[in-house]
């Protein structure tokens, strides 16, 4: 099915003209800041090699194992390789193959009918599409749900929080280019674990760290750089609001705000000083259950030193104070007026630096439809009535291992009424809940356009080889729908991807599209490596930088009953769930001695950990790599990482962060007992 017509891809674009042995220049587009350039060998039509390129000078040749070993994913046992249908109870993953036409067919029919019965908000999409690019996600899919009128979907569940406080302080300013950081004489590494989540950033950290740069971490696990860093503030989950109000206090109490510069560029700095104001350094330090000297050498070193730049992540947004948080950290370069030089500044997402809009190509008006969170997916599918969702069509998602509340996720999926589509490459244990399965391309079979959120660079990705079994993409798929729902002009129904890619493409600015055609990375403003406040500036409104907000504190949530925080960061075996069936054996809990102790729990023990939600059966880990208090497993775990079938996200609650609507997968509180000792 891909690109039966590239005539109408420019030459550097067609697949290549035999599918013998070459070398295919293509991109990633996984979920992961780098979008690194890649060359993959392919002989017979075949896979040989996937390794890195030096297109993109950010990839710099080298990739993560993750993807050097992505072709596993291609040819899995547990790739989805044909449409079919459930033929026994949701859940077990027992389907009959049928042919593309019946099972569209059979789609559009339920979504007709469901919206005859019910009224089209009955029908929700859920997709993320953190690794699809421009192409696969909020595009052709948009236009179909559109035109028919779906429930609207808040896609909240990463980066919500940071976004709303980036945003509301900067606009859409890009921030400190990976190269850059090997100017910085400070780096402060916030919630944020590049090693697993970002790897390109860390040969930078390393040669600041050699030109006699400090390195800050603020985590409450001891990571890897942590390890290396000067300085290791092990903060408690979720109090990183206080600390860099702390941090901004000190600063403006000890004169050591750059007046000038805010007066200059900034508006509400009352605002955030009398937020700040009872934050002494003493009292966030005991919240944060850190030395109030270490946040008192931080802010030292912060004031003195420049350039001085932080990369804040994520890790920080996915608690109750997670936005106020993120806006305070984001607050200190302009306190501290760290701008206007190389290498100062700050880095969080550079997405929304390209100044490209998806509206620009679905170009497909949106009516005024329901708008559902999908952090709360689990009640949307239980609770609401008004109308209830009939119809659920996931893909580029899997849902019931990565949203919150996995148990009510599952409850809503166990639906009898519920006529569940699932379009995806391999059999997801969301899949297993499909009353029809729709099989996926990869990014290897596929067209797409992937661009950094961290390196700036954009590249299309295009197809190595041929679709595996029947997968199509996504373009496809959703037009031919669209056709069957009677949603789009006849005339049109033969549009491919190939043709996709050029409808996109051609709405972006000429240059840019010109090297995307070329087969050439586009790189982001100046080069890559822009300054603050030099070649980029806030896009609010007024060009100001906007410290007014809600700096609330929210308290710890944490019981007698359920006095452990749990986080599930990222791991670097997977990204999101994407991976994670390859994982083996049972997932190991990390827990500091000092909890295990009174709990008589020993490493290699069974443990239970739970809460009111649910609970996770697993192994433990005694370490002192997490903080007293904390205990953590990777997330995106796939059922059989445990000994119950349940992950981290039976555990975190639907509760939502306090700016964005956002997940607080790492606001779990739990208890963790022995189970059994082997
Ligand atoms: N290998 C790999 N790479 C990935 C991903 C992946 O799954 N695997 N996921 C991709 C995606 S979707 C995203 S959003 C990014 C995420 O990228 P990161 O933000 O780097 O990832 P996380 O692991 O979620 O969180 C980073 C760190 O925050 C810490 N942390 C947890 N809670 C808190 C807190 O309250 N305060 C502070 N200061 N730190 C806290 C964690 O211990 C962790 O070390 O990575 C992307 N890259
Ligand atoms: N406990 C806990 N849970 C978390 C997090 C956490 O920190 N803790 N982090 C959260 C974060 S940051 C994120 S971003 C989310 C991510 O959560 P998800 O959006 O569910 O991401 P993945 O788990 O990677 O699943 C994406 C799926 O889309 C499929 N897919 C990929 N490309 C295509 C395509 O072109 N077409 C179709 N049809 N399918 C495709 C893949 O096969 C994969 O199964 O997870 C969140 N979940
Ligand atoms: S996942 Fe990240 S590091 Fe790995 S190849 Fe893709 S962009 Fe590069
Ligand atoms: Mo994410």
């Amino acid at each position: 099915m891909a690109s039966d017509d590239p005539a109408a891809l420019p030459d550097d674009l067609a697949p290549p003209a035999s599918w013998g042995r070459t070398t295919v220049q293509t991109a990633c587009p996984l979920d992961c800041p780098d979008a690194c350039s890649l060359a993959v060998s392919v002989e017979g039509g075949r896979i040989q090699k996937i390794d890195g390129s030096h297109l993109a000078p950010s990839t710099e040749g080298f990739i993560c194992g993750k993807v050097r070993g992505f072709d596993r994913r291609v040819y899995s046992a547990e790739r989805v390789l044909y449409p079919a249908l459930r033929r026994g109870p949701k859940g077990r993953g027992d389907f009959t193959v049928v042919s593309w036409a019946e099972a569209l067919d059979h789609i559009a029919e339920k979504m007709q009918a469901a919206k005859a019965a019910h009224g089209a908000e009955s029908v929700l999409p859920f997709y993320y599409g953190g690794s699809n690019g421009l192409l696969t996600n909020d595009m052709e899919d948009a236009r179909l749900f559109r035109r028919f009128g779906a429930s609207r979907l808040a896609r909240t569940v990463c980066a919500a929080p940071t976004t709303a406080a980036a945003m509301a302080l900067y606009g859409r300013m890009g921030g400190v280019g990976y190269a850059d950081y090997a100017h910085a004489r400070l780096i402060i590494v916030w919630g944020a674990n590049p090693p697993a989540s970002g790897i390109h950033l860390v040969a930078h950290l390393k040669q600041a760290q050699k030109n006699g740069a400090k390195l800050v971490v603020v985590d409450p696990r001891r990571t890897p750089l942590a390890r290396t860093a000067d300085l290791h503030l092990a903060v408690r989950p979720g109090t990183d609001l206080p600390v860099a109000l702390a941090m901004i206090r000190e600063l403006f109490a000890t004169g050591q705000a750059d007046t000038t510069f805010l007066e200059a560029h900034a508006t509400g700095v009352a605002e955030l000083r009398a937020a700040a104001e009872p934050w002494t350094l003493e009292r966030a330090a005991e919240v944060a259950g850190i030395a109030a000297d270490d946040l008192r050498t931080l802010t030292r070193w912060y004031a003195s030193t420049s350039p001085a730049v932080i990369r804040c992540g994520w890790g920080q947004e996915r608690n109750r104070n997670g936005g106020a948080a993120t806006m305070a950290i984001l607050a200190l370069p302009a306190v501290a007026g760290k701008f206007g030089v190389r290498g100062g500044g700050y880095t969080m997402s550079n997405s929304s630096a390209w100044g490209l809009t998806a509206e620009t190509w679905i170009n497909t008006p949106q009516a005024n439809t329901r708008t559902i969170n999908m952090n709360q997916l689990g009640r949307a599918l239980t609770e609401l009535t008004d109308p209830p969702v009939q119809v659920l069509f996931v893909y580029n998602c899997n849902p019931l291992t990565t949203m919150p509340d996995q148990n009510r996720v599952k409850r809503g999926l166990e639906r009898e009424d519920l006529f569940t589509v699932v379009f995806e490459q391999t059999m997801t244990d969301t899949a297993k809940y499909a009353d029809v399965v729709l099989p996926a391309t990869t990014f290897l079979e596929h067209y797409d356009i992937a661009r950094g959120y961290g390196a700036y660079h954009m590249q299309i990705v295009r197809p190595v080889i041929e679709p595996v079994g029947d997968a199509r993409p996504n373009h496809e798929v959703f037009r031919e729908l669209s056709v069957r729902l009677g949603l789009t002009d006849a005339d049109a129904d033969d549009l491919g991807e190939a043709e996709g890619l050029m409808d996109v493409t051609g709405r972006m600015p000429e240059a840019m599209s010109a090297a995307l055609h070329d087969g050439s990375v586009v790189t982001g403003p100046a080069n890559g490596t822009p300054t603050q406040f030099v070649d980029l500036f806030p896009k609010t409104p007024d060009h100001k930088v906007h410290l007014e907000g809600a700096y609330t504190w929210q308290a710890d949530p944490a019981t007698a009953e359920f006095p452990l925080t749990l986080i599930s960061p990222a791991s670097e075996h997977t990204v999101s769930s994407t991976l994670a069936e390859f994982r083996p054996g049972i997932v190991k809990l990390k827990m500091h001695p000092d909890d295990a102790r009174p709990r008589a729990i020993e490493g290699g023990d069974s443990v239970r950990i739970f809460n009111h939600l649910g609970e996770v059966w697993c192994l433990v880990d005694i370490t002192p790599e997490v903080r007293a208090g904390v205990v953590s497993m990777p997330k995106g775990l796939w059922a059989r990482s445990t000994e119950n079938g349940a992950t981290s996200n039976a555990l975190v609650p639907d509760s939502l962060t306090d700016l964005g609507g956002g997940a607080c997968f790492n606001d779990a509180r739990v208890q963790v007992a022995l189970r059994a000792r082997h």
